[in-house]
């Protein structure tokens, strides 16, 4: 058989502590395409090389898988029985998914009615247990940390470091697909997991002296009605389309401006009609289809560029976190659907203009 790419544990393994290959639990996730964007970046003010790292393309549809595989072939080899996360519908749908190739069994709290259906049908079809919890992520997720902090219970959340550990391979992929790491780094922010990661990645690839040249700016994009870490204190009731990232209290805050602070970027928010703007801008121009989440970081990027940010010349990477089918009803939300005609050639000929 070809050599095929075998997951990040066993292609980034010295990253990872060099694993034992038969306790790691893969579906083979990273790998994932760097897409470039050319007809979206031809509306730039000024020359841009702007890249799309397409999230969706993992097993089970995003980045989550990335942090999954180590949580949960390390909790699995420490013997653990039962998973656990909260989650806005990403985390769940990867935990499930690993999950059960683990032989584990799943539990996932999740906010009552605001997940996307994509990712309720995976977390369902896994055959996880799914608790709705009558309130916000943020309640879900302290309540599943204080569940694993008192019972024999294991964690996968992105608190749990080995998710933040596995999440650093999007960056060394992204240096290994350019030959170097680009200037600029766009990137939703909800629980401010994946950007703690990429950071994180980014450096451990210099420190192992497998990117020499300059590390890139981390541009952090919120939703506006979910945007705590921009207006600085915690949203009690965040609102947005983007129901990925609907998040008041971001567990990894901290990393968040540590991470802006320390690239020399920065992270700000964009309204949801900028993010649909942005969904519908990649759908339409480029055939890219992401979720409305993973869209901030587009949304982010055209901000930042119509503000003149970008002197020309720069390289730019947006990581769009999740697949579109994800939540196909953000489709039906904004846009009218088929055509309907009697069932006859001359009706569809005159559809297409050819009557
Ligand atoms: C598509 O699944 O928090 O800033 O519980 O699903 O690392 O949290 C998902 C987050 C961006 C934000 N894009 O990443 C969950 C969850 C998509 C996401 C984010 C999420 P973080």
């Amino acid at each position: 058989m070809k050599t095929t790419w075998r997951g990040i544990m066993a292609e980034y393994a010295p990253f990872f502590g060099s694993p034992d290959p038969d306790s790691i639990v893969t579906l083979q996730e990273g790998g994932t395409p760097l897409i470039p964007l050319e007809r979206i970046a031809r509306e730039f003010p000024v020359p841009v090389s702007l890249h799309a790292k397409f999230e969706g393309a993992n097993p089970t549809g995003s980045f989550k898988d990335r942090g999954m595989t180590l949580a949960v072939s390390r909790a699995a080899a420490r013997g653990a029985r039962a998973l656990i996360c909260a989650s806005t519908g990403n985390t769940s749908a990867s935990a499930a998914a690993y999950g059960v190739r683990a032989g584990l069994r799943v539990f996932v709290v999740i906010p009552d009615g605001k997940i996307s259906r994509g990712k309720l049908a995976q977390a369902i079809v896994h055959r996880a247990t799914v608790i709705q919890v009558e309130g916000l992520f943020d309640q879900a997720l302290s309540i599943v940390r204080e569940v694993a902090s008192t019972h024999p219970i294991a964690l996968v959340n992105s608190v749990n470091p080995d998710r933040l550990e596995g999440q650093r391979s999007v960056a060394f992929e992204i240096v290994d697909q350019m030959g170097s790491a680009p200037d600029y780094h766009f990137l939703p922010v909800g629980n401010a997991g994946n950007i703690t990661a990429s950071w994180a990645g980014y450096r451990a690839y210099r420190e192992a002296g497998r990117l020499s040249s300059a590390l890139p700016r981390l541009m952090g994009v919120q939703a506006e009605g979910a945007a705590p870490i921009v207006l600085g204190h915690v949203v009690e009731k965040p609102e947005t389309v983007a129901s990925a990232i609907r998040i008041g209290n971001p567990a990894s805050w901290q990393g968040a401006l540590d991470a802006a602070r320390d690239s020399g970027g920065t992270i700000f928010s964009v309204t949801d009609e900028e993010i649909l703007e942005a969904y519908n801008l990649l759908a339409s121009r480029e055939g890219v289809f992401c979720e409305p989440a993973s869209a901030a970081s587009l949304a982010g990027c055209l901000k930042k560029a119509r503000a003149g940010a970008f002197s020309g010349g720069e390289s730019i990477v947006l990581t769009l976190t999740g697949h579109g089918l994800k939540d196909p009803d953000a489709v039906f939300r904004t846009q009218t659907s088929e055509i309907r005609v009697p069932a006859r050639k001359e009706e569809v000929l005159a559809v297409l203009g050819f009557s």
